[in-house]
C-alpha cells in the first residue's frame, strides 16, 4: 500500500481544491466517528480521504471502471457510479488491497443493507463533513455519534425526501437499507423495550 502521504499528494492533484477539502473533512470525520464506536481508524482515514478519488473523471470513464451490474441501468450517471469507480481507482492506482476499505469506497453514495461498521462510518462521514450545508446536518450527526444505525436511518430519510423532492428516481439499495436497519431497530425494541427518548 502507498504511504498516506503519498496517497495525500497524488489525490490532492486529481481533484478539484472543492473537492480535496471535502476529502479531508470528511477522513477527519470518519476518524472521529471510528475512534466513538470502536471502528479501525486507519482503515477509516484511508477510506474518507478517497471516497470520492473518481469523482473528476469522465462518466464514460466511471462506466467502465464500474462493474456491469453498476451499468446496468443508463439513468445512474456520475453521482452514482464514481463510488464504484472510485473503488478500483483506490485499489489501480492507490494500490489499496483491503477488501473492507474498497467496500467502504463502493458503498459510500448508496449505502445498502447489511453495511459493515467500516461502511457506515465511511457513509456518514460523508454526510456530516461540515463543509456539507442542508437543513438537519447537525442532527445527522449527533444521531451518527450516539448510534451508527440512527444516523444511517436518519440520513436515509434525509436522502429519500430530497429525491422525491427533486423528482429523482430513488435506488433500490438505499430503500433496502433503510427497510433492514428498521426491522433490525424493530426487533431490538421487541427484546429490549423502547430506549427513552
Ligand atoms: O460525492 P458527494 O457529493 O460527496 O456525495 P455522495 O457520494 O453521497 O453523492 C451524493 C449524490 O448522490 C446526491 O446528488 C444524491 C445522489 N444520490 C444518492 N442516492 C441516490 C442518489 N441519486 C439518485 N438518483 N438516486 C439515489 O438513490
Ligand atoms: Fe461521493
Ligand atoms: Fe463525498
Amino acid at each position: 500500500m502507498v504511504s498516506q502521504q503519498e496517497i495525500m499528494e497524488k489525490l490532492k492533484n486529481m481533484l478539484s481544491s472543492h473537492r480535496w477539502r471535502h476529502s479531508v473533512g470528511v477522513q477527519k470525520k470518519a476518524v472521529e466517528l471510528a475512534r466513538r464506536h470502536e471502528v479501525d481508524v486507519h482503515k477509516a482515514s484511508t477510506a474518507g480521504l478517497l471516497h470520492d478519488c473518481a469523482k473528476s473523471l469522465s462518466e464514460a470513464d466511471m462506466r467502465k471502471m464500474a462493474g456491469k451490474k453498476d451499468n446496468e441501468i443508463e439513468h445512474w450517471g456520475q453521482e452514482l457510479l464514481h463510488a464504484p469507480a472510485g473503488a478500483v481507482l483506490a485499489d489501480q492506482v492507490f494500490e489499496v488491497k483491503d477488501q473492507e476499505i474498497l467496500s467502504a469506497i463502493r458503498k459510500h453514495t448508496l449505502g445498502g443493507p447489511k453495511m459493515t461498521d467500516l461502511e457506515k462510518v465511511i457513509y456518514l462521514a460523508d454526510f456530516i463533513e461540515p463543509g456539507r450545508v442542508f437543513p438537519g446536518r447537525e442532527r445527522i450527526e449527533k444521531k451518527a455519534f450516539e448510534s451508527l444505525d440512527e444516523g444511517i436511518l436518519e440520513a436515509a430519510k434525509q436522502t429519500i425526501s430530497y429525491l422525491v423532492g427533486r423528482d429523482k428516481p430513488i435506488h433500490l439499495a438505499v430503500v433496502e437499507m433503510r427497510n433492514q436497519l428498521l426491522s433490525s431497530k424493530l426487533e431490538r425494541e421487541k427484546v429490549y423495550g423502547k430506549p427513552e427518548a
